[in-house]
């Protein structure tokens, strides 16, 4: 026979994860907040961060999301005006519409909407805070994450210059950043990379082509396989992984997929046909947080390192992927920069960089940060409410 606390423990185990809520309310809203520096891709120059952000009201708490999305559909199809259309008519509404729900039920209540991964996140992941704050639980111990800081690297934008770029490299380095990863684009690849490989012959270093090249440009890669670089990030079209596999086979590098992993599936896929030997894992790009979990087993299970990656996130951003990026198979560092990388002023208390190029992961209840609310309001350029 059990003891009546053997009983007690048998029902708290057999109790659901979670307590269903309700969202009551929603708040869009629009913020605009100027770079330290404009950040040019491969695919255009950002020298301002646009991006929207979704507070969930549930009664008993107010979760937070960002959307990673930006006002181009430059990296993916997905942009601003596009997402606050989505959030406005379908999303938003959808999730009223569903009553009491836990955050497990949230593939099902936005699946009337295909894809747009980016305008889902921002309600998955703003409705799974507002779950975990009431349940006064940190996204860091609900996702399983195993430390306490977490490795950051830095992701450097292609510069007029070679020399401007040694010097922003040289700069990101003394401040501790324990990787280097350089934006490229067909013509100013090789010379650049390998001017900074000869300034720093021990150092992590990636580049990322953000889809610029084709399978023609293989000599490109082999040119840079000489610059032992821990991974090549996402060097062909943004939703191929066939090609990726043919180029795989034909260079040494490791390639990194960024764009092209919009799902566990995708990461599955790409993993089975060996089109990367790495995975970039941005929640918001794979629908959430829940999702990114999911592309972090499958690669787990295949044995393919994860890291974090960026989009510039805000603190309200940043504080969801460091709780990813502490989970056990991110075992190289993320595009987890310090908030003064980006900005001067953040909307959250900024994420500082540790000498040792390590950042803090929050642990208070949800993603254990808050919009400070005179810099919401400085920076807010559109509010709209669903309810
Ligand atoms: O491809 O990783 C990318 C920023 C915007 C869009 C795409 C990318 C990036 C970065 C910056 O590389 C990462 C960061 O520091 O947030
Ligand atoms: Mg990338």
């Amino acid at each position: 026979a059990r003891t009546l606390n053997e009983c007690l423990l048998l029902q708290l185990e057999a109790m659901p994860e979670t307590t269903p809520y309700r969202a009551h309310a929603i708040d869009i809203r629009v913020v605009r907040i100027p770079l330290v520096r404009p950040f040019r891709t491969s695919f255009g120059v950002e020298s301002e961060k646009e991006c929207i952000l979704a507070a969930v009201d549930t009664g008993d708490a107010i979760g937070w999301g960002e959307c990673v999305a930006s006002p181009v559909p430059g990296y993916s199809s997905e942009f601003n005006a596009g997402v606050l259309e989505l959030l406005r008519t379908f999303l938003g509404p959808a999730l009223i519409a569903a009553g009491d729900i836990t955050s497990g039920d949230l593939d099902r209540v936005f699946s009337s909407v295909r894809g747009n991964p980016m305008a889902k996140a921002t309600l998955v992941n703003a409705f799974l805070d507002a779950e975990l704050r009431a349940a006064g639980t940190s996204l860091a111990a609900h996702v399983g994450a195993e430390r306490e800081r977490v490795a950051c690297g830095v992701s450097v934008g292609i510069t007029a210059t070679t020399d401007a770029l040694l010097e922003q490299v040289h700069g990101y380095l003394a401040e501790g950043y324990r990787r280097i990863k350089l934006k490229i684009e067909p013509g100013l690849d090789v010379e650049r990379v390998a001017a900074v490989r000869a300034a720093h012959p021990d150092i992590l270093l990636s580049v990322d082509a953000n889809a610029a090249y084709t399978l023609d440009d293989v000599d490109v890669f082999r040119e840079l396989d000489r610059s032992r670089l821990l991974m090549v990030e996402q060097p062909l079209h943004h939703e191929d992984i066939v090609q990726h596999a043919t180029l795989q086979a034909r260079i040494a590098s490791d390639i990194c997929l960024d764009e092209s992993i919009r799902s566990a599936a995708d990461a599955r896929a790409a993993i089975g046909l060996g089109s990367c030997r790495i995975v970039n894992i941005k929640q918001g790009r794979v629908g959430g947080v829940p999702e990114a979990v999911r592309v972090h087993d499958a690669a787990r299970a295949a044995g393919i390192p994860v890291w974090c990656g960026g989009m510039l996130e805000t603190g309200v951003g940043r504080a969801t992927n460091l709780a990813l990026a502490a989970m056990p198979g991110f075992t190289l560092p993320g595009d987890t920069s310090a908030s003064h990388r980006y900005f001067m002023e953040d909307i959250t208390e900024p994420f500082v960089l540790a000498p040792d190029g390590t950042m803090g992961v929050p642990d208070g209840p949800g993603i254990g940060v808050d919009p400070i609310p005179e810099r919401l309001l400085e920076t807010t350029v559109h509010a709209e409410h669903v309810s």
